[in-house]
């Protein structure tokens, strides 16, 4: 077994840390409380290589492996994980999509521009009933020959703003339920879309959530990806690998969490002494590190079997469900630690403890986690 990281993947996570501690920082206390979406920053992540960063070469991506990814993903979001659900959406649920199963005229026309940052994608699958039952798809798209028409209400979409080439799961055949559902690429300015208003979120609250509204919506065949009905498997491989983003994600939420902490205990003294000193500050940070470094080696093993082309879905539920549970119990022993200094803006570990939260319920609830596994280790 081999636990180092490559030059170019030790590269990679400093480029990602010299970012994320020189210029996210600075100002994510301020996007987090007015909304803000990080534009300047992403235009910068798009100039570092980071979006697109894991797509061939061939189509003028970074050409990196999963395990860069997941070590950049930690290193954003440790200092802002807003900005790296926007990354990891683009990232690893439309780029990759596309590119494992588009079509060679998908790849050329969507493909090559998302892969340089000069677009930007969203994956739209939930609806208001059908989140984590993704099979229960209401937005429909009829076969016109030519072209699907679509109509219909999506909802919780990442990226749907920030944004610009959607891939849309909805229902074609209804009598075949899940197996009726299409993939389909949509560009946002098409006709008869409507964005929202943004959530109004607990966290995360820079990446923006909307509802995406179509009304009669023309999509060319041509924009389908794979064959007829293939949409719903589309779906779930797509969010497979999304979780490992998410999974590195939680990572570095938790990570941050454990820094400030640690950095807290010994500046800050009661009874005398500082208060990494007592032993219930002492255990809990112990307890602490402990659960951020197996969430990481976790979700760094769950990036390497897929970069070595070997099945990834039980690894990447795990880590995600792991990681995301730890983040919420690391960042919530950081706000204890804290004290009252815990619960105000200034220390981030409030804000790091409601992100924290996002992890354990998008691109699959800490419950859907234990669906996948508890089917895997049964079935075998
Ligand atoms: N890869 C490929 N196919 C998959 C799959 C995967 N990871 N997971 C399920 N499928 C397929 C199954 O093989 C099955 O296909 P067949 O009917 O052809 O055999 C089909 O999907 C339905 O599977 P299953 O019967 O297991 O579906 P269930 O609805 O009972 O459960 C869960 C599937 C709950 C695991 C799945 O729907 C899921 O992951 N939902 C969560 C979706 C989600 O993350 N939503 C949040 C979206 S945020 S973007």
């Amino acid at each position: 077994m081999n636990f180092d990281f490559t030059e170019e993947q030790m590269m990679i996570r400093q480029a990602a840390r010299d970012y994320a501690e020189r210029e996210l920082i600075k100002d994510v206390l301020e996007r987090d409380a007015k909304c803000e979406i990080p534009w300047n920053h992403i235009k910068n992540l798009v100039d570092l290589g980071f979006f697109g960063m894991m797509v061939s070469p061939d189509y003028g991506g970074g050409g990196m492996d999963t395990v860069s990814y997941v070590l950049a993903m930690e290193e954003i979001a440790k200092a802002d994980s807003a900005t790296s659900t926007i990354m990891s959406v683009h990232n690893s649920l439309v780029c990759w999509g596309v590119e494992e199963y588009g079509s060679d005229f998908l790849k050329e026309k969507y493909l090559r521009p998302m892969a340089v940052g000069k677009e930007i994608g969203a994956f739209l699958l939930s609806e208001p009933e059908a989140g984590s039952d993704a099979t229960s798809q209401r937005t429909t798209a009829e076969d016109k020959g030519d072209y699907y028409l679509v109509n219909g209400t999506k909802n919780w979409i990442s990226n749907a703003e920030s944004g610009t080439i959607y891939i849309l799961m909805a229902q074609t055949h209804p009598e075949k339920k899940h197996h009726g559902i299409n993939a389909l690429i949509i560009e946002k300015d098409t006709p008869g879309i409507t964005i929202s208003p943004h959530e109004d979120k607990m966290g995360m609250r820079s990446s923006h959530t909307n509802s995406v509204m179509f009304s009669d919506v023309r999509i060319p065949k041509e924009n389908r990806i794979g064959d007829d009905g293939f949409g719903f498997k589309f779906a779930m491989k797509a969010l497979e690998g999304g979780r490992i983003g998410i999974a590195a994600q939680a990572v570095g939420i938790a990570a941050g969490a454990l820094e400030r902490s640690v950095q807290y205990a010994k500046e800050r003294k009661a009874f005398g002494k500082l208060i990494w000193e007592h032993q219930a500050i002492a255990f809990k940070l112990a307890d602490m590190a402990v659960k951020v470094e197996a969430s990481r080696d976790f979700t760094l093993k769950a990036a390497w079997l897929k970069d070595q082309g070997r099945p990834y879905s039980l690894a990447s539920s795990m880590a995600k469900l792991f990681a995301a549970d730890s983040a919420m119990e690391v960042t919530t022993e950081a706000v204890q630690i804290h004290g009252g200094y815990g619960y105000v803006k200034e220390y981030h570990v409030e804000r790091l403890m409601r992100e924290a939260k996002l992890t354990q319920i998008y691109e699959g609830t800490s419950e859907i986690q234990k669906i996948v596994i508890s089917r895997a280790i049964l079935r075998d």
